[in-house]
């Protein structure tokens, strides 16, 4: 039988996955904060199919045993808080968000419990709720943070790989991460300064020499914390700026919504990691204080 699988955060990547996972043959349950009703249903544009799910709010009480979670990284405490006695050294979770540091909650709450992290690149939006675009299939990428965790990375690869999505098992997914945070630690607070799709950066010079010293400062903390060179990110944030360049990035959005942004576990997170190794940023610093602001 088919494990279970709840997903914490419905939002566009998490129902994007609910669907191919109940598609796949997997019991899903969706989890949320605020009642709705249960089944509720999402279309997903794609061949679109309108699919039901159980819905739960946080306040179950049944074991879970395989758990996805996609809320915002500054989310996770208060997320995860409620199912902290339904999770055990039997469950699985994967953490899947943007930004990094968020592991250090799961660690907190459910010590013993497998926790695997994943990164996307799969294009999704959510126009309304209940309803989610499939905008452009990228690849996702599943790895441990210990290495002794890297067999089950490689056991849930397998249990995914009839889901109709990219996935790759990566054993040095830390180094997947550290790229793609340098890639919002120089877009996303830019975007933000310059209110400006992702593509204007590219054309705006100011901008642009300030992008180059971002990214050349997460470099320098980059080679520190993963002890190895790190690749040219100023050239991987502009390749993943002309190629998101009609996008509005995330954080750009949060603030026009008036939503928190996740500045604190992107930005915030390469300033924690700099004071461990007493390196200064102070592009960076000065883009969160702003951003802060
Ligand atoms: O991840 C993103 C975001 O907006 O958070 C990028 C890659 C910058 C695309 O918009």
């Amino acid at each position: 039988m088919q494990p279970t699988w709840h997903i914490l955060g419905p939002g566009a990547i998490g129902s994007l996955f609910a669907c191919h996972l109940q598609r796949a043959g997997f019991p899903v349950v969706l989890i949320g904060r605020k009642a709705s009703p249960s089944p509720t249903s999402i279309l997903l544009q794609e061949g679109d199919h309108t699919q039901s799910f159980c819905f739960e709010c946080d306040d179950g009480q049944r074991p879970i045993t395989h758990l996805l979670i996609t809320v915002k990284a500054h989310q996770t405490d208060a997320a995860l808080r409620p199912l902290k006695h339904r999770l055990g050294a039997d469950s699985l979770i994967v953490l899947m968000q943007n930004g990094m540091g968020a592991w250090e909650t799961v660690q907190q709450y459910c010590p013993e419990t497998v926790c695997l992290l994943a990164t996307t690149t799969e294009g999704a939006n959510r126009p309304a709720p209940g309803q989610v675009i499939h905008g452009g299939s990228g690849t996702t990428y599943v790895g441990a943070l210990a290495p002794d965790l890297q067999a089950c990375a490689h056991q849930l690869c397998a249990q995914w790989s009839g889901l109709g999505l990219n996935l790759q098992e990566d054993q040095a997914i830390l180094r997947q991460l550290w790229q793609k945070l340098a890639i919002n630690c120089a877009i996303n607070p830019l975007t933000v300064m310059y209110d400006c799709p992702n593509g204007a950066l590219l054309s705006n010079a100011e901008a642009l020499a300030t992008m180059e010293k971002v990214c050349k400062e997460v470099e320098t903390v980059m080679t520190h914390a993963l002890r190895e060179p790190a690749a040219d990110l100023f050239e991987l944030a502009k390749t993943v700026a002309t190629r998101t360049g009609h996008n509005r990035s995330s954080m750009l959005q949060d603030v026009t919504c008036g939503r928190e942004t996740e500045i604190d576990y992107i930005t915030g997170f390469l300033l924690r990691e700099a004071k461990r190794f007493n390196l200064n940023c102070p592009q960076n610093q000065a883009l969160y204080d702003q951003i802060k602001r």
